[in-house]
């Protein structure tokens, strides 16, 4: 590709720049410039320069390294750098990442295509980049101190392999990992097949992110990086419900999603409204006799799950992990359950303390959805989102697959709330001539569901 078209076609990009190096030009004369990324928004997908080989994937809240062609081979620049990443409007965390961004730029690439990938460290440390899942030389899989030295802070270091498997792949260090990785430094990786595949279907939109967790205590900005597994943020791509790009699909299109678990724990993701098939892992695409329906599907750590649907139901499908505490915001583990709890004459007198004092959750926790809380500086609210009906009570791993009959080919704008059609909606009971069934009576002695709390001094302990 020629470096005019490139900057041409990074300027069209949503919030593209080139970034200035803070390399010595000289030396970086050889090497591609560096793009960078400056917006969390959805890129929409890089179309190959020459023709349209394949569908290319659109990274939610992420966007495609561009490249240049030399000599027939694919170039790419990495720049392993801190950045800041933007999780939610007003929450921003000091992370590290590349080209501006966490996670990194997806590359995208066709089977067969060698590629050279330039990889600059800016970071304070050394690191490496382990292209995970993928068939290469030895001394291009990036273990640090196994398979090469470690690229130390102001080096560039030059992997180059052929793209020889096609499928869905990750990219992140393999030096310093447990605490890189929890600076958020990692990246997908897409080779396309080269041609058609018999097992490779070719669909109307292809999704990909990663499963990422952060431990960001409410108030601060920087992760802690020791945590082992009691993270706080659980985000995809770095991001979170609902700042997380819906997924837009028109009605009858096949659908990929490519999800990538770089967390320290497994995600059952699960589907509202449509059954899917698992078509690929990190191994490859799997045999047609050896796939079933699902509706959820386990992505264990340091996996990678590909999945694809016909989505031939119109409306806002839900989209998101099915542990519960992995749609919710930065929370604290430690507040007692209050279900059933009166805490009407202790807040009274907690009050006398702490004037601003508020009881939590004697129905449950749906109240916090609606709450306007004071929240600490640099965080973001732990159930949240607000749809045509009220309140979402969710955040963190959550998003919305919207199937539109009307949405045009190629169109990933985000269609707005699905507009349901009439008599199609859960509605409450009013009709007072025709009564509901009646309950069948409990055996047995009946006592009050909250009868515990109601004891005299049921309540003293709390
Ligand atoms: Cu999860």
């Amino acid at each position: 590709m020629q470096r005019r078209q490139l900057l041409t076609r990074m300027a069209q990009g949503a919030g593209l720049a080139v970034a200035a190096t803070a390399v010595h030009r000289a030396a970086l004369a050889a090497l591609p410039e560096p793009p960078t990324q400056t917006s969390a928004e959805t890129a929409g997908p890089l179309f190959p320069p020459n023709g349209r080989p394949y569908r290319p994937v659109v990274t939610l809240n992420g966007w495609t390294l561009p490249w240049r062609m030399k000599d027939g081979v694919k170039e790419f620049h990495l720049v392993a750098e801190p950045v800041v990443r933007e999780m939610a409007p007003g929450f921003r965390v000091n992370m590290w990442g590349y080209n501006g961004q966490s996670p990194g730029p997806t590359i995208e690439v066709v089977e067969g295509d060698r590629v050279r990938i330039f990889v600059t460290n800016r970071l304070p440390e050394h690191t490496t980049v382990h292209w995970h899942g993928q068939r290469l030389p030895n001394g291009m899989d990036g273990v640090g101190g196994l398979t090469q030295p470690h690229i130390e802070p102001g080096k560039t270091f030059v992997y180059e392999f052929v793209a020889r498997r096609p499928g869905t792949f990750m990219y992140h260090p393999h030096a310093d990992e447990m605490v890189q990785m929890a600076m958020g430094m990692m990246g997908l990786w897409i080779t396309h097949p080269k041609g058609r595949h018999p097992l490779i279907a070719e669909v109307d939109r292809d999704y990909a992110f990663l499963l990422n967790a952060f431990a960001v205590e409410p108030g601060s900005a920087t992760p802690q990086v020791n945590t082992m597994l009691d993270f706080n943020i659980w985000s995809w791509n770095s991001r979170v419900f609902p700042a997380i790009s819906p997924l837009v699909a028109r009605l009858g299109d096949r659908v990929r999603i490519r999800i990538g678990n770089l967390t320290m724990t497994n995600h059952p993701i699960h589907l509202h409204g449509h059954e899917f098939e698992v078509t690929g892992t990190d191994g490859g695409p799997v045999p047609r006799s050896a796939r079933w329906p699902e509706v959820t599907t386990d992505v264990a750590v340091g996996q990678m799950r590909q999945i694809e649907l016909i989505a031939d139901e119109p409306g806002d499908w839900a989209f998101h992990c099915h542990k519960s505490h992995h749609t919710m915001g930065a929370m604290g583990h430690n507040v007692p359950t209050m279900i059933g709890v009166d805490q009407t004459d202790l807040v009274e007198r907690i009050r006398k303390l702490v004037p601003d004092y508020m009881a939590m959750g004697d129905k449950g926790m749906a109240e916090m959805g609606s709450m306007e809380m004071p929240l600490p500086d640099n965080t973001f609210p732990m159930m949240t989102g607000v749809g045509p009906f009220g309140p979402l009570e969710m955040g963190g791993m959550f998003s919305v697959l919207k199937v539109r009959a009307d949405q045009k080919p190629g169109d990933y704008s985000d269609p707005g709330p699905y507009r349901q059609p009439p008599g199609t909606q859960a509605r409450e009971w009013v009709t007072p001539t025709d009564p509901p069934p009646p309950a069948p009576a409990a055996p047995g002695p009946a006592a009050p569901a909250n009868a515990q709390a109601h004891k005299p001094g049921g309540h003293a302990h709390h």
